[in-house]
């Protein structure tokens, strides 16, 4: 373990203590900072089953090997770091998910429910995410309504709307102060994405700026809703501090940022990269589990009861996302040179 918590703070409009589930993952890996810039280093511990991966954010602070799974070791750390918030990352993603479902519904329902009931009895606050997975082929497809029809046909959608409802029960039956939000694809450039259907939106940037061609596994017409990280950064710390008296939702705010399909964002890339090409070789699977997710979100809900805003659009985003790679490409190619 990298060290323990600090003392001081609590949750109540203060420092929080808290402690991260499957943290070195995409959004783990980012929350970690920006969690750490808001309530301290010493004040947020990052968890992960792994510790074979980023050392350096390792090493950065605070950090225990976990099995989001086992309640008792959750436990015992919850109450030797005096706990009060508990972000739940562990999980698996929709394409993974697809090729171990059984395995996939032990992480997703049982990690949750250990989560949900260390929280329970040591009184903490949850964060959990959702997704837009937690919709299926017969939901309405364009400005997918707050409160509709779910019933999705991945495995991963179904531990989706499973979670969603099971924070909903404890927060009913045992007022656990649970909130989570049914993210888009979310693209960011630190840490790859774990085995998404919407990670292409994100190796197309490392693409262009590695070899100006992306081979794309979804068709070119897949419409998806997407998110660029500080805006999904923004979403979960701005609901975890909302109005609890404001919150009719709580667990699965649709928000969303940005719509669009590869042949947009390859348009888009092309304007900072001209010579920028893409083809297909559809994936079967991704492109299922795409078709049977919306194009975009209503998001209204989000807005009133806790203020949600996004900054990035597509264009913002894709300039911020070619610039980061293109420096990180330059330090490299210079390192190399040395
Ligand atoms: P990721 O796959 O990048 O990271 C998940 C992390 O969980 C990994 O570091 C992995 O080692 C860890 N993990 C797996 N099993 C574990 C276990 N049993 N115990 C502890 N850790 C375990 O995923 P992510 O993209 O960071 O997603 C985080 C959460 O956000 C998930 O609930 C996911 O469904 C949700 N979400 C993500 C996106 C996205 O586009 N990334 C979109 C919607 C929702
Ligand atoms: C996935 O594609 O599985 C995730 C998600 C949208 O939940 N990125």
């Amino acid at each position: 373990m990298g060290g323990n918590l600090g003392s001081g703070g609590g949750a109540a409009g203060g420092r929080r203590r808290i402690l991260i589930t499957g943290g070195l993952g995409q959004l783990g890996s980012e929350f970690v900072a920006a969690l750490r810039d808001l309530h301290g280093v010493d004040h947020v511990l990052l968890t992960d089953l792994r510790d074979d991966v980023n050392r350096s954010l390792i090493q950065s602070g605070p950090f225990a090997r976990l099995d989001a799974r086992d309640e008792r070791a959750l436990d015992e750390l919850v109450t030797g770091h005096r706990i009060d918030t508990i972000y739940h990352l562990a999980a698996l993603l929709s394409a993974v998910a697809e090729t171990a479902p059984q395995k996939a519904w032990d992480i997703n329902m049982n990690g949750l429910l250990a989560v949900l009931e260390v929280a329970r009895r040591r009184g903490c606050a949850v964060f959990t995410p959702s997704s837009i997975g937690a919709f299926g082929p017969n939901t309405p497809k364009d400005w997918t309504p707050q409160d509709t029809i779910q019933r999705p046909t991945s495995i991963y959608g179904v531990t989706k709307v499973a979670g969603e409802l099971l924070c909903d029960y404890y927060y009913r039956k045992y007022g656990v102060d649970t909130r989570g939000v049914r993210y888009p694809g979310i693209i960011s450039n630190k840490t790859p994405p774990g085995g998404g259907t919407t990670d292409y939106a994100v190796e197309i940037y490392h693409a262009a700026v590695a070899t100006g061609r992306y081979v794309c596994f979804l068709a070119g017409d897949t419409y998806l809703d997407m998110m660029y990280m500080p805006d999904a950064i923004k979403a979960a710390l701005d609901l975890m501090e909302a109005d609890p008296e404001r919150l009719r939702h709580r667990n699965a705010f649709n928000v969303s940022a940005m719509t669009f399909c590869p042949e947009d964002q390859a348009a888009i890339i092309r304007r900072y990269i001209p010579e920028f090409e893409i083809s297909y070789a559809i994936d079967p699977v991704r492109q299922a589990i795409a078709n049977s997710w919306p194009n975009n979100l209503e998001d209204y809900a989000a807005r009133v009861e806790w203020g949600w805003e996004p900054a990035y659009d597509l264009d913002a985003m894709t300039r911020d996302m070619l610039r980061v790679l293109t420096a990180r490409r330059g330090e490299v190619s210079r390192e190399g040179a040395v």
